[in-house]
């Protein structure tokens, strides 16, 4: 696609605007994107909660979930639902719920590595959290023949988690945060969208 088709866009998924723009307010860890999001107010509350109406999600599917863990998952939901500078890896799927998804969205190895830091102490019995779960109750619960294991386990290494967790929404790399190569999911609400200037650089290689 054309350069311009690639920044400031929205991918065609679950809860996504069509287009992007100002929100005023979004809640809590949403709130960097404020200026100019993918996501409404509504989804960047939704974002906060256990179960939300999003995908019904649970991530106490083995046991609480620790604090310290969840909030890097929220992080990533609100990456996710309210960044308008993914264009460069959105890509066509063929899924029931989504036209478009991620791929290979190369995130800053401090995000990835501290989430896989603060996961250490929480459990899951499923390495991609995509697919193949039991949602008969609602929720997704751990299938059978599944074991509750820690992260550790399940994602030996940081790349592991953040690779496979999304079915490779993101890559794994060594560029830092700051760097102008690599996503953040993380960044604070009073410093500009660094991941502006990030998918232009990419945008521009992708010709
Ligand atoms: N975050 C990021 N970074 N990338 C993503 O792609 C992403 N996707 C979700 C949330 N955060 C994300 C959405 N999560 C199902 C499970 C998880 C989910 C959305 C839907 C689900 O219904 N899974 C079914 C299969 C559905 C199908 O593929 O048709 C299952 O078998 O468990």
């Amino acid at each position: 696609a054309a350069k311009k088709d690639m920044l400031n866009v929205c991918m065609d998924a679950k809860h996504h605007k069509t287009k992007p723009g100002p929100e005023g307010e979004l809640h809590n860890q949403c709130t960097p994107w404020k200026d100019n999001a993918c996501c409404t107010a509504n989804t960047s509350m939704e974002a906060h909660k256990d179960q939300s109406y999003l995908y019904s999600f649970n991530w106490n599917h083995c046991g609480g979930m620790k604090d310290k863990c969840k909030r890097h998952f929220i992080q990533d939901t609100c990456f996710y639902e309210c960044s308008p500078n993914l264009g460069p890896w959105i890509v066509q799927t063929d899924t029931s719920w989504r036209r478009e998804r991620i791929m290979d969205v190369p995130l800053c190895k401090e995000d990835c590595d501290q989430w896989w830091n603060d996961c250490q102490d929480s459990f899951t019995c499923k390495e991609n959290w995509h697919k193949g779960w039991n949602w008969t109750t609602g929720s997704n619960q751990c299938p059978r023949g599944s074991e509750c294991r820690p992260f550790k386990t399940v994602f030996p290494q940081p790349a592991d988690l953040c690779e496979k967790l999304w079915s490779r929404s993101y890559k794994y790399t060594t560029e830092s945060q700051g760097s102008g190569r690599c996503m953040q999911m993380w960044f604070s609400n009073t410093e500009v969208n660094p991941n502006v200037a990030v998918a232009e650089y990419y945008a521009r290689l992708a010709g």
